[in-house]
């Protein structure tokens, strides 16, 4: 038996809100939204849009901490409320929260599992966004010496929240929009598997994008950082799988 809730982080996603949490509500009862140090009157949506649902819960931070930081807290969370699973899912719309049905799927067959969408683009997404990720992916693949994780930044997935959150503590892994990515290669060092479901993205005309030049910096920071770490513990990594 598995239980799961919803996590949503949200900054200045105040307009899309209400309808992720109807989607989600279809096929997910509980929900917690991170209110990351918005502005007021973002903030004063955030709680009016939960106060319409039964079962949301509004942690918020007073100050922005980033997107990282707050998926650790509302996993910490989730883990100290007994959930089993932790749904991550954007506030902006862009994933197709009915398919959560097919995630619950996987995720009851394989509950010690991450299970993550793989991203399939609409004509209109950014070509940036898109070749960032090819590259992201790339890099992944030589830290993890696999494919098997097809898609490192879709911020739409679940989580064991007890072995999430252990690493999460272990590796402070807190970073803002980094934390998707460095999140699941740690995991899979630590040998939990990532499946995967495919899953449309859509970029809605005037959508809010937080995702900022400087995040591709630390991506590529967090990448050379990970690529070290790799190369020097490749002969632990051996030994304990030999063993
Ligand atoms: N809590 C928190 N959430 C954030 C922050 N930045 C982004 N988010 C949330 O994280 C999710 C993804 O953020 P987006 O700004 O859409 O970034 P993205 O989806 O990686 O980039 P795009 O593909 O350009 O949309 C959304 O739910 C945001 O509300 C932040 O500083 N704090
Ligand atoms: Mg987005």
């Amino acid at each position: 038996m598995i239980s799961t809730v919803a996590v949503i982080p949200c900054y200045r996603h105040d307009k899309t809100l209400f309808n992720v949490i109807k989607e989600v509500q279809k096929n997910v009862t509980d929900v917690i939204v991170i209110d990351d140090g918005n502005e007021k009157s973002v903030a004063d949506n955030i709680n009016a849009i939960a106060k319409q649902f039964s079962n949301v819960t509004v942690l918020t931070n007073k100050i922005n901490i980033g997107k990282g930081g707050s998926l650790a807290k509302a996993i910490h969370f989730a883990k100290e409320k007994g959930y089993s699973h932790a749904i991550q899912i954007d506030a902006d719309g862009q994933h197709n929260a009915d398919d959560i049905i097919k995630l619950l799927k996987l995720c009851k067959e394989n509950p010690d599992c991450v299970i993550s969408g793989a991203p399939i683009y609409s004509s209109d997404a950014p070509r940036s966004r898109v070749i960032g990720r090819k590259i992201t992916n790339f890099f992944v693949h030589i830290e993890t010496l696999s494919f098997m994780i097809k898609d490192a930044m879709i911020g739409f997935r679940a989580y064991p929240v007890n072995i999430t959150d252990k690493i999460i503590t272990k590796h402070n892994i807190k970073s803002r929009m980094t934390f998707d990515i460095e999140i699941l290669v740690r995991l899979a060092w630590a040998g939990v598997k990532t499946i995967f479901f495919d899953t449309k993205i859509e970029y809605p005309k005037n959508g809010i994008s937080n995702f900022k030049a400087i995040d591709q910096l630390r991506i590529s920071w967090m990448h050379t950082k990970l690529c070290t770490y790799s190369f020097l513990t490749l002969p632990v990594r051996i030994f304990k799988n030999a063993r």
